[in-house]
Parts: structure tokens; C-alpha cells; sequence
């Protein structure tokens, strides 16, 4: 009994046509390859893949300052390599590019692959009728645990700003504040008064250059546990507080400010030291048993394969949008959780509703989820993004719309422009730059 498929299962590998391979597609392929660009308060990047049955899926290919060069990475030279694919290959669609760009990893590629991903996984859920999450294995909890930003210029400002978010529903909440001596610093939201500013969100800081920022180590590591223990002290035990060092250490200046504070029991400390040089973690974690969370401007898995199998970190801050994709991100957190390393993803308003809306698919699927930055976007960008996810009792949820669930209004879209904003440099008092 010989049927064709046999014959063809039975030709040698090599001599199949890509297009022979088993496919749950039946026959349909990527017609329509776009990228959007929009800047509803701020720019978002977004590919548009269309199949010849007219499903069209989403991903986010946003670099915060470096915008147009995912453009032209995606217009340039990946969307005419889409077209005529099969679209529920994810797996050989990812590989077929990084194995084929040759040039290997660094975020303008890996930003463009992961909307790629982004966006196959949207549509497949589309046609299968199925949340993005029950493709990855289902719900493994109610919600995810978020943390908002908090912060201010002065201790009075700083408690309001806790209380706000914990009234909006916040369960766990990040502090950021500003050091005597400094102008602006990172984080802090720059009408100072509670309300009136969310630090990253708007001004976007809109301009040809960026604005510059003056930093001193020293003053800052002073001036930190003093706020947290106020912060402690009013809030009580129970309360996870963050705190993101911002890159701004080194390793030792970062074990000593872990271990002073060790008392105030904070949930993490974000980006202690730079972390290209992943051996330098050894030395934080020598000095102090403060949880760790590092990687959103990591873009693969190779810059975490130290900090993982050393165990030097306790959390994942990769973003969906940076790091390759669902598919690529699955796989990191697949790897630390062999290490009982958990996620933390990033989630700011640089990334879209549609990155996030990606975040938490994977976050309610994955094992090892640990939480969830989230700040609502303006009305702007909810009006270009239209979200399904929901955030209740401080606990989001990505919904059970088919897909990633978040469409794109393109008269909306098209009605804000692109215009140039770069994140802000920073300065030691002497004039020598630092990371920002
Ligand atoms: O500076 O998203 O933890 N969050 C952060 C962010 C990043 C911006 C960069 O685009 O560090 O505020
Ligand atoms: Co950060």
C-alpha cells in the first residue's frame, strides 16, 4: 500500500523542496510583509504579517532611541525573505533567520526577529482560536504579580507615590529616588510632585540630541538605604520593594550597597553593575545575598550563560521585544529554570502593548515566573493598541482573546507621527561620561 505521502517520507531528506515538509498550514503562505510606525506620546515599531487567508499578526520591534533601524533591518532585508513562507513554521522561521543573517545576535537583529516571532505566534493563535499562552502549555497560575514605579525627589513625595500605586492596586513596587546634589536622575519622574509625572512616559524627550544627566556614585550609594528605610519603616514588612541600580556600579560598589540594603528586604536590585562582563557578578554575589535581576539590554541567551550556570543571578529582566521572541525567551527561562532562576520581564512603556501583551502570554505559561513590570501606557498609545489584557488586584492577565490579543488601529496610528527622541547620556560631576 504506497500512497504518495509515503513515497515522500521516504525520499531522502536532502531532496525534499522546503515546501514539502509537513505543514498544519495547508497551503497557506505570508503574503503581506508591513512595518508601522507610529508615536502616539511616544515611537513604536510594529510588523504586520498577513497570510493568503487575510489573518494578520503583530509583533514589536520597538529599540527606544535606535527606531528606524529596525525599520530598515525589517523593510530592508527580512520582509521579501517572509513572503511565500509557510507562517506556522515559528521554530524554522526564527533559525532561518538568525542562522541566516550570519551576522549573529546584538539587538536591532534580534528586536527584528523577535516581531517576526511575535508575530507568527499571534497568528496561529488567531487561526487555532487560541490565546498565545495555551500554545505554550496553558495558564500555570491566576495572574502575574506586577510592580509599578514609584519615586520622587524628597521622602514625602516618595510615600505618596507608594500610596498612589498601591491604590491603583499595585502589590509590589519599585523606588526610585533622586540624590542631594544631583539635577534629574534616572527613574524619577521629572515634575517631582506625585501624579503629574511618570518618569519615562511623557516628555519622551523628543529632540535630535539627547539631554544630559549628571551622576556621583558615591552621593547616591550615601543617599539610598536612607530612603529605603523610610520606605520600610512606613510601608511596613510585607510590601515587595524594588529598587534598578541602572548600570551604574561596579562590581564591588554594587556588593556594598546590596549588603547595605540587606535590613530593608527588597524583592531585588536591578542592573547593580554593567553586565557584559558576566564574571563581575561573581564578586557581587560574594559580598551579598541581595536577589539580583539583570538582562534588559541582553538580547540571547549566550549573555545569560554565565549568569545562569553560576547561579549569579535570581532574575530574568529580558523583554519578549530585545531578546528574540517568545520562542527565544521560552528558551532562556526553559535553561534558568534549571537553576531555579526566575523571570522578571521588562516591561516599560518603550516596549508596546503588543510586546507586553507577549510578556504576559509567556509569563502565565512559564513555571518559573517571578514578576511583571507594568506601567499603563498613555490613552495615545491605548488608542493605537487596542489591549485585551487586564490588570486586577494587581495581578495581570493577557486575556483569552485568540492570538496575542491586541489590535492595531491604523487611522489612529497614522495620525501621530515619528519624531526623533533618544534616551538621556549621563555625566560624572567632572564631565566624564557614565552609563546611564
Ligand atoms: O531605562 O526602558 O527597568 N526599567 C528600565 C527602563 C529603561 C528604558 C530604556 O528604554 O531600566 O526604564
Ligand atoms: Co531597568
Amino acid at each position: 500500500m504506497t500512497t504518495d505521502q509515503h513515497a515522500d517520507e521516504s525520499a531522502p531528506v536532502g531532496a525534499r523542496a522546503q515546501g514539502d515538509l509537513v505543514s498544519s498550514a495547508a497551503g497557506t503562505t505570508i503574503e503581506r510583509v508591513e512595518v508601522l510606525v507610529t508615536n502616539p506620546t511616544r515611537n513604536f515599531v510594529t510588523l504586520r504579517i498577513t497570510t493568503s487567508d487575510g489573518v494578520t499578526g503583530l509583533g514589536d520591534a520597538t529599540v527606544n532611541g535606535r527606531e528606524l533601524a529596525v525599520v530598515s533591518y525589517l523593510r530592508d532585508h527580512v520582509a521579501h525573505l517572509l513572503e511565500g513562507r509557510d507562517p506556522w513554521r515559528i521554530e524554522d522561521t526564527w533559525q532561518y533567520l538568525y542562522r541566516g543573517a550570519y551576522w549573529r545576535r546584538g539587538p536591532i537583529t534580534m528586536s527584528a526577529i523577535a516581531a517576526v516571532d511575535m508575530a507568527l505566534c499571534d497568528i496561529k493563535g488567531k487561526v487555532t482560536g487560541q490565546p498565545v499562552y495555551q500554545l505554550l502549555g496553558g495558564a500555570t497560575r491566576a495572574g502575574l504579580l506586577a510592580y509599578g514605579h514609584a519615586s520622587g525627589a524628597e521622602i514625602p513625595q516618595i510615600f505618596e507615590s507608594v500610596h498612589e500605586h498601591l491604590e491603583e492596586g499595585y502589590r509590589a513596587v519599585r523606588v526610585q529616588t533622586a540624590v542631594p546634589g544631583l539635577g534629574q536622575v534616572y527613574g524619577v519622574a521629572a515634575a517631582g510632585a506625585s501624579g503629574a509625572g511618570r518618569y519615562d512616559y511623557e516628555p519622551a524627550r523628543r529632540g535630535l540630541r539627547p539631554t544630559e544627566e549628571q551622576w556621583d556614585t558615591r552621593a547616591y550609594m550615601r543617599h539610598l538605604p536612607t530612603v529605603f528605610e523610610a520606605v520600610r519603616a512606613e510601608f511596613g514588612p510585607e510590601l515587595p520593594l524594588l529598587h534598578d541600580g541602572h548600570h551604574r556600579m561596579t562590581p564591588n560598589q554594587a556588593g556594598q550597597l546590596g549588603r547595605s540594603l540587606e535590613p530593608y528586604d527588597l524583592f531585588w536590585l536591578e542592573d547593580c553593575t554593567p553586565a557584559e562582563n558576566q564574571e563581575g557578578l561573581r564578586r557581587v554575589r560574594a559580598l551579598t545575598s541581595q536577589p539580583l535581576a539583570i538582562g534588559e539590554i541582553f538580547n540571547s541567551i549566550w549573555d545569560y550563560q554565565t549568569l545562569i550556570t553560576e547561579q549569579l543571578i535570581d532574575y530574568v529582566r529580558s523583554a519578549v521585544t530585545h531578546t528574540g521572541g517568545i520562542t527565544h525567551l521560552k528558551k532562556i527561562m526553559d535553561f534558568a529554570s534549571l537553576y531555579q532562576i526566575r523571570s522578571g520581564f521588562h516591561g516599560p512603556t518603550d516596549i508596546s502593548p503588543v510586546g507586553q501583551a507577549a510578556a504576559l502570554h509567556l509569563g502565565l505559561a512559564i513555571h518559573n515566573f517571578g514578576i511583571q513590570e507594568y506601567m499603563r501606557h498613555s490613552d495615545e498609545t491605548l488608542s493605537v493598541f487596542r489591549t485585551s489584557y487586564t490588570f486586577t488586584d494587581g495581578l495581570l492577565h493577557p486575556g483569552d482573546t485568540p492570538g496575542l490579543g491586541v489590535e492595531y488601529d491604523d487611522e489612529a496610528g497614522a495620525a501621530f507621527e515619528y519624531s526623533p527622541a533618544y534616551l538621556p547620556v549621563n555625566r560624572l560631576t567632572d564631565g566624564t561620561m557614565h552609563d546611564w
